[in-house]
């Protein structure tokens, strides 16, 4: 390890992450997670020491490989490091995080790129398998970064890249039910991607619009999501998750600004700058079903008003089933090079 290791650090989505080849770092997962504890700065809640950002948002890891599975060409694996504790979890995904892949599988020579663009099959191995479709823009034979497409939790243009989700087997309702009573609130539980419970800010006693700092600040708000998600996890089938990332909390709203919703989402302990892109999906499928805490008829564009913007979901449902969802990301290359974590174990 004193030579360095192989790292590019992007900027996926809204969000921010080290960028790993999975042979250039240890096979055996806590051995990993010892050392990107030590990469990213964490525990300590500023990650001064490391990578990190100190913010979950940019506290993120993909290990990405060859996939082994004829329908994908990489495996992608995202692991939240959390930045005050000593914990790296794969209890999520991020489709953040995703929009950074494509362009970095190219980079590193797993997908040989096409002109004008290039589709990357992603095979997103946690927390269950399942599939994305990427359309990078490789004009020349290469990734293109710069653009005019701009995306709501960055004001900086950039080159769009497309991302398509198949659809699942099973009912995005975790629980088996469109509502549940949860810390004596009714939600809807519902998993397109990401686990989310949906819950109506005025059943939260706040207008919805609040900002993230005001929310964070708010301390019986805070308690009231804890004892909710403390309810929910077990319920969607996810344990106990008093340590864990997800379910996350959106709460809705009337939008402000035309779009057809309005959220806030706790991811879970911070309140989110934007959205999470599965959580957008999973958010979106929520409202264009009936009978859950906030149904919406309409179209299978979703447009899902957020802190910093809105973000468009295209969402096409069998039942309560989802056939196909899809995003537009942008994603940058921030730096490549060598990366040297910290010494000694990252709890020691
Ligand atoms: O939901 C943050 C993010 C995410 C996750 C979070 C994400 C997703 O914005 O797919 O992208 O919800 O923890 O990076």
């Amino acid at each position: 390890m004193s030579d360095g290791i192989r790292c590019m650090q992007m900027r996926g989505g809204s969000s921010k992450g080290a960028y790993f080849l999975a042979s250039d770092l240890p096979a055996d997962p806590a051995d990993r997670d010892d050392l990107l504890l030590r990469i990213m700065g964490s525990p300590d809640e500023r990650q001064i020491d490391g990578l990190g950002g100190g913010h979950p948002l940019t506290s993120k890891v993909a290990v990405v490989g060859p996939s082994a599975d004829p329908e994908a060409d990489v495996d992608y694996l995202f692991l939240q490091v959390v930045p005050d504790r000593a914990v790296v979890t794969d209890a999520q995904t991020c489709g953040n995080l995703l929009a950074g892949v494509g362009p970095f599988a190219i980079e590193r020579g797993l997908v040989a790129p096409l002109a004008p663009t290039t589709p990357v099959r992603v095979r997103i191995v946690n927390p269950t398998v399942r599939f994305a479709e990427e359309r990078v823009r490789t004009p020349d034979g290469r990734v293109r970064y710069d653009g005019d497409t701009v995306m709501a939790g960055t004001s900086f243009p950039a080159a769009p890249i497309d991302i398509a989700f198949p659809g699942g087997e099973g009912s995005v309702f975790p629980t088996g039910h469109r509502t549940d009573r949860f810390a004596g609130v009714t939600v809807t539980a519902v998993d397109a991607g990401m686990p989310v419970v949906l819950v109506r800010a005025v059943d939260l006693g706040i207008e919805g619009d609040e900002s993230p700092a005001t929310l964070e600040a708010n301390a019986d708000l805070r308690e009231k999501v804890e004892a909710i998600r403390l309810e929910a996890g077990p319920a969607m089938g996810l344990g106990d998750v008093r340590d864990t990332t997800v379910p996350k909390i959106s709460i809705l709203s009337a939008p402000r600004s035309g779009g057809t919703i309005a959220t806030r989402t706790f991811i879970p302990h911070r309140v989110h700058a934007a959205i999470g892109v599965l959580g957008a999906v999973s958010v979106a499928a929520g409202v264009r079903i009936s009978g859950t805490v906030v149904s919406l008829a309409g179209e299978t564009l979703v447009r899902i008003e957020h802190p910093s913007g809105s973000f468009d979901v295209g969402v096409e449902l069998d039942g309560t089933t989802l056939a196909r969802s899809s995003v537009v990301r942008t994603a940058r290359k921030l730096a490549d090079g060598l990366v040297w974590p910290r010494c000694g174990k990252a709890t020691g």
